[in-house]
């Protein structure tokens, strides 16, 4: 009898929840950066081990929002924490409990789903210090289970793994046994190329670029043609999203490319524009072409 379990990946930005999903997948699915506000859509991680297949649910960082496109992530992290079969709350390996992390317990607490604390990049502390940390969190919250993990190391996911299991009901899998994700690949080149902009451009304009891919086929020979639109709220942002001589637009393109060619298995020819839509964060015209909509 095949058993699934939807689980819910939840924390304030940063806390890790991509690395820990593409750590529990086993490939990268869903984009990481050292930047809060990375991941704006929910995205689907799966994870079949012979008759229990686990569907992940990656969710934003919970946030105060600042236009329409903050408001619709706090919605996705909303509705990603009812009708899930559990939780993973994930957290720092510090002794703090923010307001926002106070405020998505108490809608946990509501929703009566049972959670797991997860303390994340326990390979950034002393041994000795989680006590502490422990103590903190449980003390706010009736957790069903504690794991500390390093989901950059894969330290801790085997246990993770057996509490998760706790969870699952008798029943059909959801997506079939050789599935990943819920993305479509010319989504993940898309946000691939998001990735790239985060990890490469400071401060607000990785924030204010949406990704849409133009064009997306194959020749005969197995290369594929693919062609980006990166969009951007100001001229200004244009000029540093192509920079000196479209040196920084190369750099982006290049490394997005070669991601895309591992994730794709074939040579990617990538030609990437850039084009200001000023606000497009505030419109929800815009909002819904680039994808982020409510269902
Ligand atoms: N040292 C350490 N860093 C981690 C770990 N997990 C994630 N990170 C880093 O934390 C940052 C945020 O990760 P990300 O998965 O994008 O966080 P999210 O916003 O919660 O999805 C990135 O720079 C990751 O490399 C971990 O276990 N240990
Ligand atoms: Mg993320």
């Amino acid at each position: 009898m095949t058993e699934t379990a939807i689980i819910t990946i939840c924390g304030r930005p940063n806390v890790g929840k991509s690395t820990l999903t593409n750590a529990l997948v086993g490939e990268k699915i869903t984009i990481v950066s050292s930047k809060p506000q990375t991941t704006r859509n929910r995205i689907m991680g799966v994870v079949t081990k012979g008759e229990t297949q686990f569907v992940l649910l990656d969710t934003p960082g919970f946030i105060k929002p600042r236009n329409r496109l903050g408001d619709y992530m706090v919605n996705v992290v909303k509705e990603s924490v009812t009708d899930v079969d559990c939780i993973l709350f994930l957290v720092e390996p510090v002794p703090e409990i923010g307001p926002g992390e106070m405020s998505l317990l108490e809608k946990i607490r509501e929703s009566s789903v049972p959670a797991i604390l997860v303390i994340n990049k326990i390979d950034t502390i002393e041994k000795e210090k989680l006590l502490a940390v422990i103590a903190e969190w449980t003390q706010a919250f009736p957790f069903d289970a504690v794991v500390p993990v390093s989901a950059k190391d894969g330290d801790g996911l085997d246990i993770l793994l057996d509490e998760m299991h706790k969870y699952v009901t008798e029943g059909p899998h959801l997506f079939p046994e050789d599935s990943i994700t819920d993305q479509p690949e010319r989504q993940i080149c898309a946000e691939l190329i998001r990735e790239k902009i985060l990890q490469c451009i400071e401060k607000e304009v990785p924030h204010g670029t949406a990704v849409e891919i133009s064009k997306f086929s194959e020749r005969e020979n197995g290369i594929l043609d693919i062609e980006a639109i990166i969009y951007c709220e100001k001229p200004s942002h244009k000029g540093i999203l192509i920079g000196k001589n479209g040196s920084m637009l190369r750099q982006i393109g290049a490394e997005a490319r070669e991601e895309m060619e591992d994730l794709l298995g074939a040579k990617v020819f990538l030609q990437t524009w850039v084009k200001v839509k000023e606000n497009w964060r505030d419109s929800e015209i815009q909002l819904r072409n680039f994808g982020y909509r409510n269902e």
